[in-house]
């Protein structure tokens, strides 16, 4: 399965785009691209601290848990765009005996680590002092600034979970789309790489994506109610 922000939209975190969407009232290129993090990285961490704060006052879902649920009990693996890790927190609160261990590809990172801007290593995210730019983290082996571990607009991501998460949409006999306005590549792709092979999509989205028409089913309801009668 694929999931996007939707999914995570009724536990209180702002999706993106829309009416209600964060790109309303900011700028992407302000705030979502290696560009805007070289001119003003302390406008870009004020963001991310405020997105994490967030985030840490939001819990999974019964979409996501419904998802943890059927995961849990194989054959799945759960690919997302989202950053919130909602979905390993589900999996943490549903856990049970007998579960199988199934893939989570986060395919655009994580707010809960940061990354060195200069050497890459990746740590647990770190308390960010926003009030001046001489007060921003840096990496303990080169001193580079540390930033959040997520994937901005022109960067590339993970090559490695990339792969896995195409290689795995191709191998399934369906891919269930929940809560993505599929917009963003190459992870709108991924549902199309199990359409090319001969299986099925599913989408659950209260709008329609560029996804629909490859779509053999589209359910039109929020994640968090209709997940839970579909999975169940
Ligand atoms: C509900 C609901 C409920 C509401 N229940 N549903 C091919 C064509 C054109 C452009 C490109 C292309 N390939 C690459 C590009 C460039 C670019 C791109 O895709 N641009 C397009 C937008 C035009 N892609 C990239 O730059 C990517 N990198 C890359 O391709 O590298 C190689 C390369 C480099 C340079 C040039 C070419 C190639 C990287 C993309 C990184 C995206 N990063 C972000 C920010 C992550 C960090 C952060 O969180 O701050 O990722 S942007 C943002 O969008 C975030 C999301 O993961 C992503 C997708 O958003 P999502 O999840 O779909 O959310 P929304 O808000 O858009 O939609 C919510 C949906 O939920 C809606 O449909 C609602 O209806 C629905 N919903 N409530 C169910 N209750
Ligand atoms: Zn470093």
């Amino acid at each position: 399965m694929l999931s996007g922000a939707g999914l995570s939209a009724e536990s209180g975190v702002p999706v993106f785009r829309g009416a209600q969407g964060l790109w309303r009232t900011h700028r992407p290129e302000d705030l979502a691209t290696p560009q805007a993090f070289r001119r003003d990285p302390r406008l870009v961490w004020e963001w991310y601290a405020w997105r994490r704060d967030v985030v840490a006052a939001c819990a999974p879902n019964d979409g996501h848990r419904a998802i943890a649920r059927r995961a849990a009990r194989g054959g799945v693996a759960v690919v997302t765009q989202n950053v919130d890790g909602l979905h390993a927190r589900a999996r943490g609160e549903v856990a049970s005996d007998g579960d199988v261990a199934y893939p989570l590809l986060e395919l655009h990172g994580a707010l809960s680590r940061d990354r060195c801007s200069g050497c890459g290593a990746r740590t647990a995210a770190v308390s960010v002092d926003t009030t001046s730019a001489d007060r921003l983290p840096r990496c303990g082996r080169c001193g580079s600034l540390l930033r959040p571990d997520v994937v901005w607009f022109g960067e590339s991501l993970d090559p490695s979970v990339l792969d896995t998460s195409f290689r795995l949409a191709s191998e399934a006999t369906v891919c269930l789309v929940v809560g993505t306005s599929a917009v963003v590549h190459p992870a709108a792709s991924v549902p199309l790489a199990t359409r090319h092979a001969g299986g099925t999509v599913v989408e659950v989205n209260p709008e329609p994506t560029p996804l629909t028409r490859y779509a053999a089913v589209s359910m039109g309801g929020p994640a968090a109610e209709v997940l839970p009668q579909l999975l169940g």
